[in-house]
């Protein structure tokens, strides 16, 4: 079997000073070093893009990245992936800016990372696509006469056809999409929109439940959630804790904290969150000068008008109600709009009493997962999640809220700030057991296998397709 062709929107490259990274970058690493390989992407500078391809090799991984134009950056990456795909398929078509030049800059730049691409891919190697800014990928490198087995991940939600038909070049993308050879979903409810959303411009051909073809062209569907490390969170939460951050615990001793971290983001429900807080505060005054609730809430594409709008909104909230509520003495809400170091995060997640995550729509979500992870067994805190994160399918032992009821929230806020320690106990074992089945290798290791199963097509696989291309619908 040959190497691994990762290829992600950005890549993390090996910096010891970052050993601690979370998420995707561990799944992508713990695929790569099995078989050894190369991930490649975009090295997050804006600058010349005919440079040559910047290489590191460590061990058996070369990463191999290159820089973008300010054009191709703004059009494929500010405005079509950020300002037209992200808030689509997180099912706020009020906030998608489309523009024609963004859909061209978006192509343009997928078949630029084609090319770059292209000299480097053996017979032999499979390759695993990442994320919403290369869904045509597949399509130009086939364009380019890559028969290679080719999956696809989607991290974030995929939304009902009445949603994503909205998009002009619903149809492009869709068929683009079945160039993939595997196309996987963090849950089964985004697999099922995908194939409406197919079937509601194609004829859709399935074979055992999950392999399908449409336009001619024969793809499996699969369901993937993506999961965490939870041995290592573990270990990160339990370390001995810094001096400043030992102080701030012996202060709050008395204190039930309710805590969350998320990148500054609108799909996160932020504000709704702040209101849901006050609504605590206003029902449960027992609660007065006894809780803190703190956010953080690092800044995340500061150039996109929809981000700058939502950063005002969140100071705006956080001054009015810590003025409605605040006491001497007493400030409820601290909101920090700031990046913090990661070990760090997983410690204070440790010592909070409440986890507070409450997306209006995520892909997966794994803030909640960490949180559980983080969690002293003997003496754990409580999750209050969103039924609308992917990770609701698999937290089920947590506190499930509707964001969008501030009274729902608060009344889980409150249940969980008086919840007995035997029933702390044993929903975070019922979560951990989840959470620990489906770690971030299970997540790599399946998608791995389940494309390592797929025959690589032929030359002559390829033509016929375009004979037997279905008849679209009227
Ligand atoms: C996308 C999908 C899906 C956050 N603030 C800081 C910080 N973080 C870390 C968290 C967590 C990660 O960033 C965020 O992951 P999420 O899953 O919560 O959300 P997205 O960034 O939107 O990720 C999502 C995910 O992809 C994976 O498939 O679950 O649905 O939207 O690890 O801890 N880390 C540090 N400082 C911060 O201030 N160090």
């Amino acid at each position: 079997m040959g190497r691994l062709v990762v290829v992600s929107n950005r890549i993390a490259p090996p910096d010891d000073k970052k050993a601690s990274a979370g998420g995707l970058a561990v799944g992508v690493l713990g695929a790569l070093k099995a078989t050894g390989g190369l991930w490649f992407g975009w090295s997050g500078e804006i600058g010349n893009e005919d440079q040559p391809l910047q290489k590191v090799t460590r061990g058996n991984i070369t990463w191999a990245s290159f820089n973008l134009s300010e054009k191709d950056h703004e059009e494929y990456y500010s405005q079509f992936s950020n300002a037209v795909l992200w808030p689509a398929f997180h099912y706020r078509l009020d906030l998608v800016k489309f523009q024609r030049e963004a859909w061209e800059g978006y192509s343009r730049v997928n078949a630029l990372l084609a090319d770059k691409l292209l000299p480097l891919i053996k017979e032999d190697d499979i390759l695993w696509i990442h994320d919403y800014h290369l869904l045509p990928f597949a399509s130009e490198l086939r364009k380019r006469g890559v028969n290679n087995r080719i999956g696809f991940f989607l991290h974030i939600p995929f939304p009902t056809p009445e949603i994503f038909n909205a998009l002009p070049p619903h149809e492009e993308l869709l068929e683009q999409l079945c160039d993939y050879d595997l196309l996987g979903f963090q849950t089964d409810s985004d697999r099922v929109s995908f194939l409406d959303s197919l079937s509601s411009k194609t004829r859709v051909a399935t074979r055992e439940g999950k392999s399908h073809t449409a336009w001619g062209k024969t793809f499996r569907t699969e369901v993937y959630p993506i999961g965490i490390e939870p041995e290592e969170i573990e270990k990160q939460a339990s370390g001995p804790l810094p001096p400043k951050l030992a102080q701030l615990k012996n202060e709050l001793k008395n204190v039930k904290n309710i805590f969350s971290v998320e990148r500054l983001d609108y799909s996160k429900g932020l504000p709704e969150r702040f209101l849901a807080f006050e609504a605590l505060l206003e029902k449960y005054p027992e609660h007065h000068g006894k809780i803190r609730y703190t956010q953080i809430a690092p800044t995340s594409r500061g150039e996109v008008q929809a981000y700058q709008d939502i950063r005002h909104q969140l100071e705006t909230e956080a001054g009015r109600i810590n003025g409605r509520y605040g006491q001497l003495g007493w400030t409820p809400l601290y909101y920090l709009n700031q990046h913090f170091d990661r070990k760090i995060l997983m410690q204070v997640f440790r010592y909070a009493d409440v986890g507070l995550v409450t997306p209006l729509r995520d892909g997966m979500n794994l803030v909640a997962k960490e949180y559980v992870a983080a969690q002293d067994p003997a003496d754990p805190g409580v999750l209050v999640l969103s039924q609308f994160a992917g990770a609701a399918n698999e937290l089920t032992s947590a506190l499930l809220v509707n964001p969008y009821d501030r009274d729902d929230v608060a009344n889980a806020l409150d249940r969980a700030l008086k919840m007995s320690l035997t029933e702390r106990i044993s929903r975070h074992s019922e979560m951990m057991k989840v959470i620990r089945e489906n770690d971030i290798d299970r997540w790599q290791a399946r998608f791995i296998a389940d494309l390592k199963q797929i025959s690589p097509r032929t030359v002559e696989s390829n033509l016929q397709k375009k004979v037997a291309t279905f008849p679209k619908l009227a």
